[in-house]
């Protein structure tokens, strides 16, 4: 099966205002779509970042890709890997730093989730049934919470309305979990000064009495104020995520506090693997295809983490259903990623690439596509409007900093803050 053809899209859609201790997300996300095209008419789709520094490379790349058998992954690697060379500027959110092999697996990744939705096609399988199988049905996800304001400050409230404070946010999490049906909650800190979101957790604490609970603040805070708010919510919390920055500080604050603690931001590619597992850093590790190489070098990640007692969780960025479609088949098919998964899909609020009805929320989890390949289907139509929304929308690569200093020029995204 040769590739003959790649098509890369870059797409737009709205995002509400939600804060976050970079800064706010602007008005519009954006993904791109790639769409591999084999000689036998078959064709695969994977998703990544739409930011331009990233856009450029994996449209670069996909020319090089033209003519390789879909199964030549460790070749693809290598070819990505030469044109990406030490071009390491990419930086997404708040995903850590970024490395020369961060940079090629997140270029690398679409593609590679591309080819695997291919062969899943071509053997009449799943793509989890690529990965290992699946070891469950349905694929739990958490309410992912965030503050945020009501509306984009030029625009209308939005459906989901202000959550500036503990009230807020236990609205917030009543409406996501009554449409959703979530089953754990993940609050994103880093936003308001520790005490007030030590309130926040122990009113969702309340409410929800049943509900495992974490909190997120990005390394917003030093090692100190971790220490203390972690002691403080002793008894709340499922796991403390990032808490501080880097492997040492962590490792000084999982030390220190009674839940364990988890990252998106200190292990991000295997190079960080051994110096966090030598210093205990982290008890958690969150997985995230887009830039751990795509699939099949996740589900390695996965499968060392278990060797070294890591639990696992996965992470997410404003994303599309294709994306979604991808994270299910791999939490679906890792016997070690036992807690609820994080997804922005609420904050999407029903826009999406993929044809409606291969992917739905049933109690907080994501029933596994039994379909072959991935089990979504692009909607062209849909993918025209957003390729429409891109070009008009302004936005070439996502700036949450600049964003809210319009609004409030005295902010700094310099962490700790507290
Ligand atoms: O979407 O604002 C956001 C998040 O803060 C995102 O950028 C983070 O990368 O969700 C992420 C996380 O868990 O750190
Ligand atoms: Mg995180």
């Amino acid at each position: 099966m040769i590739i003959r053809q790649i098509h890369v899209t870059p797409v737009a859609f709205r995002d509400p205002p939600l804060l976050n201790a970079a800064g706010v997300h602007e008005p519009w996300a954006l993904r791109t779509i790639v769409e591999v095209v084999t000689d036998e008419g078959l064709t695969g789709l994977g998703e990544t970042y739409g930011d331009l520094d990233h856009l450029g490379k994996v449209r670069e790349c996909a020319q090089a890709l033209i003519g390789l058998d879909i199964h030549a992954l460790n070749t693809m690697y290598a070819r990505i890997a030469a044109i990406v060379g030490e071009r390491v500027t990419d930086l997404h959110g708040l995903t850590g730093v970024a490395t020369k092999e961060k940079s090629v697996d997140r270029v690398f990744s679409p593609f590679e989730v591309a080819c695997l939705d291919i062969r899943g096609k071509a053997a009449g399988v799943p793509v989890s049934d690529l990965l290992g199988g699946k070891v469950r049905d349905a694929v739990p996800y958490s309410a992912y919470l965030f503050y945020k304001w009501a509306g984009h400050p030029d625009q209308e409230p939005d459906r989901f309305g202000a959550a500036l404070d503990e009230a807020g946010i236990v609205a917030q999490t009543a409406l996501l979990i009554k449409e959703y049906g979530f089953t754990s909650i993940k609050l994103k800190g880093g936003v308001f000064p520790p005490d007030q979101e030590i309130a926040a957790i122990r009113a969702l604490h309340e409410a929800f009495p049943d509900m495992p609970l974490r909190l997120d603040p990005n390394a917003a805070w030093s090692v100190e104020t971790s220490i203390r708010v972690g002691r403080e919510l002793d008894g709340t919390l499922q796991y403390l995520e990032d808490p501080t920055a880097g492997i040492a500080g962590m490792a000084e604050v999982a030390a220190a506090v009674p839940m364990p603690l988890a990252t998106n931001m200190c292990v991000v590619t295997p190079e960080h693997l051994p110096p966090a597992i030598a210093s205990r850093a982290i008890g958690v590790l969150l997985l995230d295809h887009h830039y751990w190489g795509g699939l099949v070098r996740s589900s390695h990640i996965a499968a060392m983490c278990d060797t070294f007692g890591l639990a696992l969780s996965m992470h997410s960025n404003s994303h599309l259903g294709i994306s979604l479609a991808a994270m299910t088949h791999l939490a679906a098919a890792t016997p070690n990623l036992t807690f609820a998964c994080d997804t922005h899909t609420p904050w999407q609020d029903g826009q999406d690439v993929v044809l409606p009805g291969a992917l739905r929320f049933t109690d907080g989890a994501v029933p596994v596509p039994t379909t072959s390949g991935l089990g979504v289907e692009l909607d062209r139509d849909a993918l025209a409007v957003m390729n429409e929304q891109y070009e008009k929308c302004g936005i070439v690569a996502r700036d949450d900093t600049s964003y809210m200093q319009r609004f409030a020029p005295t902010f700094s995204a310099r962490r700790p803050r507290w």
